[in-house]
């Protein structure tokens, strides 16, 4: 399986976040890419290619051009505050507030963003540019006729709606590639997102369309990251009511309750006739990430791997989050491998 990697994913490394009520270092960190490129020469999965550029254009499919054009030109404003830190929002417009756009930075971010999570550094955007190119070379592959490809995404895209940052993500490089295989004429584009976070950007973006489906396996947003999306009763609207399906799992899941939702996604990306699958592929449900409650263990993202394959569909995988910085490599390719079995 051909691999999509950019070194431009060291241009983004956030200094710190908020957590437990302490400032500590960013999880989401360039080592998470480099540990999973390593992994993929170490284990001869295929070749590893720099991306192609294709501009704007197809990023400009999913995010609105005022975003794109406040994300590229954030750092520069901040720069004029002559301070040494990351930039991050720390107002939302909330219930009670108007959601009116305001001229200011910090307004702008705010309105912009949905959490703290995603700082943005001096590289940021640059990185972020390149993660979607990564996802749309690899995504090219696939047109070429490839069974499947890996998009070796840094930063992640999934928490990323089509004008708001969080989460760690600022393109939503899964739902980029989604609209670029309907744009090159398919009709049918299914989404598995396995990551342990509900993937709320991608599922808002496509909330009322049905040439995509959106399935996605996580963390019960009852109590988990990020709370306020990934319901089952959240199943479309309009055009798109029937087109989407969350599972979420109390923490705690292990394989068996894991596996049984993702046999029911499985069925309804058949049932559905999808052309082509993409998968956002977070490893954060392994048992000993840092930040998640799920309790797969490696050799269960074999038998992951090994199921999407059964779908029979041309695949996508892009990188979206996992954390356990040691075990993400082996975890991720785990999944590829799988596959290619
Ligand atoms: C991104 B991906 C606040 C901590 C909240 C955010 C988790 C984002 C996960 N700084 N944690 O889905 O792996
Ligand atoms: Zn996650």
């Amino acid at each position: 399986m051909l691999t999509i990697y950019s070194d431009d994913h060291h241009l983004h490394h956030g200094r710190c976040e908020l957590i437990d009520g302490q400032l500590k270092p960013c999880f989401e960190m360039p080592s998470r890419a480099d540990h999973v490129l390593q992994r993929v020469q170490k284990q001869n999965l295929g070749p590893v290619e720099a991306p192609e550029d294709f501009g704007l254009g197809p990023i400009e499919r999913i995010h609105s051009r005022d975003y794109l054009d406040f994300f590229k030109g954030a750092w520069a404003r901040w720069t004029e505050f002559n301070t040494d830190g990351d930039l991050l929002p720390y107002t939302w417009p909330a219930r009670t507030l108007r959601s009116i756009k305001p001229t200011s930075l910090h307004g702008q971010l705010g309105y912009y963003s949905f959490d703290g999570g995603a700082p943005i550094t001096a590289g940021t955007w640059q990185a972020a540019y390149s993660a979607a190119q990564v996802a749309l070379t690899a995504q090219a592959e696939i047109q070429r006729g490839a069974r499947g490809a890996f998009a070796l995404c840094r930063p992640p895209g999934h928490h990323a709606a089509s004008d708001l940052m969080g989460g760690y993500c600022y393109l939503n490089n899964a739902a980029i590639a989604a609209q670029a295989f309907l744009d090159q004429g398919h009709k049918k584009v299914a989404i598995l997102d396995v990551d342990y976070h509900h993937g709320n950007g991608t599922q808002s973006i496509f909330y009322e369309r049905s040439d995509v489906l959106f399935t996605s396996i996580h963390g019960h947003p009852e109590a988990e990251f990020p709370f306020f999306l990934g319901y089952e009763d959240e199943r479309g609207e309009g055009a798109g009511e029937g087109f989407n399906f969350n599972y979420p799992l109390p923490a705690g899941s292990g394989w068996d309750a894991w596996s049984a939702a993702l046999e029911q996604a499985c069925n309804e990306i058949e049932s559905y006739g999808a052309d082509i699958v993409v998968v956002s592929l977070g490893v954060d449900t392994f048992k000993d990430d840092p930040i998640s409650q799920f309790k797969l263990d490696s050799p269960d993202y074999l038998a992951m791997g090994k199921r999407i394959a059964a779908l029979g569909k041309p695949t996508l995988f892009v990188m979206e989050g996992g954390y356990a910085v040691e075990e993400i490599g082996i975890n991720a390719v785990n999944v590829l491998e799988g596959f290619e079995q």
